[in-house]
């Protein structure tokens, strides 16, 4: 099968997470994606949190398969000569370094496409360009907090608090991702290539547009119903922190189920929506809740919306995370186990999907990791193994027309 992105070629100067999820995720689709590594060293995250000696880390395979790696040394005039060669013929370069590292290493946007006008220049920084902020190194949790989402999750009587979800790496990475797809989109029109730039507070903040809507209903009312501090609590002038409640109209909170004292995961998450407030009395066994005043609409329920949550947390004891999903499942309630990363793992639907993918690595063995969540009808994306450091560099060489004394002599000035 033709893969959609086939043809395309991609200079992946990306490293860590958020740049190599967006290559990663283009390489699944068919582009040639070729990861273009410091000798030597390569991507920091190779060798970052290893689970076993020599090996690259879980880190870095699982964010960089079906790519290959070209060691180049791009501040040495050789390899920036060999960058030269690829950035000619290739039709994306994707970079997401400190800012200004790309110009310091003679590649500005304008040098780049000097070289080839047709080229999609990609790239993830902490915030825009302009923003007073713009100079700084960004990780993770920094764009969580700079984005909006670390004052909003968690408890209100507890600091702000991170996501485990990488909500300003991979996330931004799947919006670099749809940039870059837009451009080469764009460029089949007009024929010419563009810069496309997304920070990773811009990409959270993407995230947290419930939160900027609270956060203008709260300064027109004064209160948000929806949060557990309503009726009974205060609201400043933020929008405070809402625990787990649902962040849309139907309130919704992580309840206990049998097994709850001993096992930290034996929760379900309960929505009450509006209109299957009657399959829920039903399933509950409360049939009485039906047509009482005190329960029948949203606005009456919410004042005590905290006693019926311990009502269901009551009628959830004698049953597991599972059972208590298989029976609401019946009455059309939306609700779902609280999943581990164990059972994840080994959730045979997951593996059936392609979610989660078990692939060989010439030297861990097989190792699991994620696989497309994005499913068509005409592709089903084949996941390979991570590329070792360096594995493609002579490939990569030899396409660009270099001979295998030229390929030698710049191995002799540790240019590759
Ligand atoms: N050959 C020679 N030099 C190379 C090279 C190569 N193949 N690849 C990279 N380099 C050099 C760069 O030119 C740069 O050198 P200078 O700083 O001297 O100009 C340096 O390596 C990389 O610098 P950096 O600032 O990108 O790296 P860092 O480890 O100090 O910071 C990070 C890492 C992630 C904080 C920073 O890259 C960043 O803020 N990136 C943008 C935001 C981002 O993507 N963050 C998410 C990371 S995922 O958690």
């Amino acid at each position: 099968m033709t893969k959609p992105l086939e043809g395309i070629r991609i200079i992946d100067f990306t490293h860590v997470q958020a740049g190599p999820a967006c290559t990663q995720l283009l390489a699944w689709f068919g582009a040639d994606v070729i990861k273009v590594e410091r000798p030597g060293s390569g991507d920091v995250t190779r060798n970052q949190l290893r689970d076993i000696p020599d090996a690259d880390a879980l880190y870095f395979t699982m964010l960089n398969s079906n790519k290959k790696s070209l060691t180049l040394d791009t501040k040495k005039p050789e390899g920036k000569e060999v960058l030269e060669k690829l950035i000619r013929e290739s039709d994306v370069l994707v970079e997401n370094f400190g800012p200004g590292a790309l110009d310091r290493m003679g590649f500005s946007w304008e040098r780049l496409n000097e070289l080839n006008p047709k080229m999609i220049v990609a790239s993830v920084k902490g915030f825009s360009d302009g923003h007073h902020y713009d100079d700084l190194k960004v990780y993770e949790n920094v764009a969580q907090c700079a984005g909006g989402a670390a004052s909003t999750t968690g408890f209100w009587d507890g600091p702000p608090t991170i996501s485990a979800a990488a909500l300003g790496d991979s996330n931004t990475g799947m919006h670099l991702a749809i940039g870059i797809l837009t451009a080469l989109l764009g460029r089949d029109k007009t024929g010419k290539g563009q810069k496309v730039a997304v920070s990773m507070q811009d990409s959270v903040l993407n995230l947290c547009r419930v939160k900027l809507r609270d956060q203008q209903r709260l300064e027109r009312v004064g209160y948000l119903e929806e949060y557990p501090q309503y009726p009974h609590g205060e609201f400043s002038d933020v929008v405070p922190r809402g625990g787990n409640a649902g962040g849309g109209g139907q309130p919704g909170w992580v309840l206990k189920c049998k097994g709850w004292e001993t096992d930290p995961n034996a929760y379900i998450y309960f929505t009450i929506q509006g209109h299957a407030w009657e399959p829920i009395c039903k399933a509950l066994g409360k049939p009485e809740w039906i047509d009482d005043p005190a329960y029948k609409t949203a606005e009456a329920r919410q004042p005590h919306i905290f006693e019926i949550f311990k009502t269901i947390e009551g009628w959830l004891a004698d049953k597991t995370k599972f059972e208590a999903v298989d029976i609401l499942r019946k009455f059309d309630i939306p609700c779902a186990p609280v999943l581990t990363m164990k059972e994840l793992a080994n959730d045979p639907s997951l593996r059936a999907s392609g979610t989660i993918v078990e692939v060989p690595h010439k030297k861990r063995g097989s190792y699991l990791t994620v696989g497309s969540p994005i499913k068509f009808s005409d592709l089903k994306p084949e996941v390979t193994a991570s590329p070792l450091l360096g594995e493609h560099t002579e490939e990569v060489l030899a396409s660009l027309g270099y001979s295998k004394q030229d390929i030698f002599n710049l191995r002799e000035v540790k240019a590759v």
